[in-house]
């Protein structure tokens, strides 16, 4: 009998999910998009704003409940084979917290399949808000945290990152100042990643967070790796002396292997839709570490991501923390149990550990729509034709015009704002700070090199790049301004490597397109796949099968055919590097060089503009 698993994604707007194959391939996907099919919780794009001026966003606990209903409901209308399925995980958006009432896991104990959700947890959570990951209403305690603990720096080399206003840890100081009595009659408190888990074991417990998850609360303190665990002096904070070792309770157990089983699905959605009672559920995680998954990135590769804000994630294997971005456990760390040495009678714990960094950029597509917009009448095509004319040919010429433009107070550089340009009209070796370029149309390469260069140089710094080569083995593009081809040659450009995006096999008309799914709920399946393997595997070897081998054993199996000329030939212009990804950008030598020895120049003005912008 064919086998499927399940992987599901609660992010802002709606909560998806996607059926995969043995082998991976994804069959199908669906959503329950929180705006149009919950209209009784009156969200915008899937929250609701405290009083104006407050920074406060947040969803509506109950919605995300019903919207479980309502996903599973919908998955017997599109006839999954849901008797099949044998694992599912969750991805769930960062940071956003869950806080369950002390009558919770007697409630959780007890579901039947006579009565919704909802109406069965209506007096389980100790707080009806879940403050969303856009919330900045957290100022002052942010502040708070740092002054605790010693400063920015210090925080981000505890804890992977320094305080942000979404943070957990400041969001749940606020919580406690603000309602100290929902407070103190809160259970557990659960990221969304943690909280879907629950809901899928539905045994009566409520399930541990994950570790890779938790390095996005500003309280899992991971410098040292042996003591890793809840940092006392960021529980102090929150809570006080007296109140400490209660939040941690709160907090509950910390998930470390990410292809552990933690349960199966619970008895509700086996009676009521079906699921085979050996369904197993293996840890949620978070939306950004779900992503990392779904792309399998290897050591110094990295992934762009260029949606509304642009994201850049990119693999190591020591840890990196700054204050200036973010620093995460990987999240399919294996974790074999402690062996004992007959002799020595010494615990080892074998397991390499891996991170990840992250950097978030407020100025992404909207910068770019704005230059779009301003100078190319709104459209992309003129854009674009703008790029290919201007392309960076010999040294220098990134130096006659280069921008900055932070229409939003940015994330890094650290408030950066307002638009600042330089050029060198006046002088062959000193940049002058002008209104416009005097070739306006340039505004369009100026914004795509000054994007890409700050990425790249952060990356080099990260991976500890000397000198002015790029260390960095493969970029992967995607979010909606990937499509855009001129973007992506600056990219291959600047980072010196090519820039590569999936593919799937299409059946049906036997030829390869761009892959379309949604990678948090594909990569959540793909640990469930790789946690039911591990569980039923009867050899060691593939009992302790690492995710990224896991994962190519899988793209093997589904090789469809050896890429030949002809196959090239029927795909187009794809350019397939191996199965399921293709090359949609290489590097030019001479390009690449140009901006590597840019990259000193450029971040001086960068410093230059910092300045002018506080000012
Ligand atoms: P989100 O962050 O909301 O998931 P998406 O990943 O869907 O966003 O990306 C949306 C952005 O993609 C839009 O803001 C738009 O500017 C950008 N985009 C879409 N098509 C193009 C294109 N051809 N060139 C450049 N940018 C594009
Ligand atoms: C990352 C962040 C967002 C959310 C989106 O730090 O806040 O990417 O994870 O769901």
């Amino acid at each position: 009998m064919e086998c499927f698993f399940l992987g599901l994604d609660s992010s802002t707007q709606a909560l998806k999910a996607s059926l995969l194959e043995s082998n991976l391939n994804v069959k199908s996907e669906i959503e329950v998009r929180f705006d149009q099919d919950l209209p009784q919780y009156g969200t915008k794009g899937g929250t609701l704003l405290g009083p104006s001026g407050s920074g406060i966003v947040y969803s509506p606990v109950m919605q995300l409940v019903e919207a479980i209903d309502l996903l599973f409901d919908r998955m017997k209308e599109a006839q999954w084979p849901v008797e099949s399925i044998k694992g599912v995980s969750a991805a769930g958006q960062q940071h956003a917290s869950v806080y369950w009432s002390l009558e919770a896991e007697n409630l959780l104990a007890k579901i039947n399949t006579n009565q919704s959700l909802a109406a069965q947890l209506e007096e389980a959570f100790s707080r009806q808000e879940i403050p969303n990951w856009q919330d900045s209403s957290t100022i002052e305690e942010c502040k708070q945290l740092e002054e605790v603990v010693g400063g920015p720096s210090i925080l981000a080399r505890r804890t992977g990152s320094r305080a942000h206003t979404r943070f957990t840890a400041p969001q749940i100081m606020r919580f406690k100042r603000s309602e100290p009595e929902a407070y103190e009659k809160t259970s557990r408190i659960s990221l969304v990643s943690s909280f879907i888990t629950t809901m899928l074991c539905l045994d009566g417990a409520i399930k541990g967070i994950d570790e890779s998850d938790a390095c996005g609360m500003n309280i899992w303190n991971m410098e040292e790796e042996e003591g890793r665990g809840w940092d006392p002096l960021v529980l102090e904070a929150i809570a006080g002396k007296e109140g400490s070792s209660a939040l941690k309770k709160k907090l509950g157990r910390v998930e470390s292997d990410g292809g552990r089983i933690i349960g199966q699905i619970g008895e509700y959605f086996v009676r009521k839709h079906g699921f085979s009672k050996d369904c197993i559920v293996c840890p949620g995680t978070g939306d950004n570490p779900a992503t990392f998954l779904a792309f399998t990135l290897k050591e110094s590769e990295a992934l762009i991501s260029l949606g509304t804000s642009d994201t850049v994630l990119v693999s190591t294997s020591t840890y990196t923390p700054d204050p200036e971005y973010h620093a995460f456990f990987h999240p399919a760390q294996i974790v074999k149990p402690a062996r004992q040495d007959k002799v020595n009678k010494i615990h080892s714990i074998e397991k390499q550990m891996r991170y990840f960094n992250m950097l978030v950029y407020k100025n992404g597509s909207l910068a770019r729509e704005y230059v779009r917009d301003e100078y190319f009448d709104s459209s992309w095509d003129a854009f674009n034709a703008a790029v290919e004319a201007n392309r960076s040919k010999k040294a220098g010429d990134t130096l006659d015009r280069t921008g900055f433009y932070w229409l939003k107070p940015d994330i890094i550089p650290a408030n950066a704002l307002g638009i600042h340009k330089y050029s060198r009209e006046t002088s062959v070796t000193i940049a002058e700070k002008v209104l416009d370029f005097k070739d306006r149309s340039t505004n369009a390469i100026a914004i795509l090199e000054s994007q890409m260069i700050s990425y790249r140089s952060r990356v080099s710094a990260i991976l500890g790049e000397v000198g002015s080569s790029s260390s960095v083995r493969r970029v992967y593009a995607t979010g909606g301004a990937a499509s855009n081809p001129s973007i992506c040659n600056v990219m291959a450009d600047v980072f010196n490597c090519n820039v590569c995006k999936p593919v799937s096999f299409d059946v049906v008309t036997s030829a390869w397109k761009n892959a379309n799914w949604n990678a948090c709920s594909v990569a959540a399946a793909y640990k469930a796949a790789w946690a039911w393997h591990r569980h039923v595997a009867s050899d060691e070897e593939q009992k302790w099968v690492d995710f990224d081998t896991f994962i190519q054993q899988c793209r093997r199996r589904r090789q469809h055919r050896r890429l030949t000329t002809a196959d090239k030939e029927t795909n187009g212009s794809l350019d397939m590097v191996e199965e399921d990804l293709a090359i949609v950008a290489r590097p030019d030598e001479i390009r690449a060089e140009v901006y590597s020895n840019s990259i000193q120049w450029w971040k001086t003005l960068e410093e230059r503009a910092l300045e002018e912008s506080r000012q």
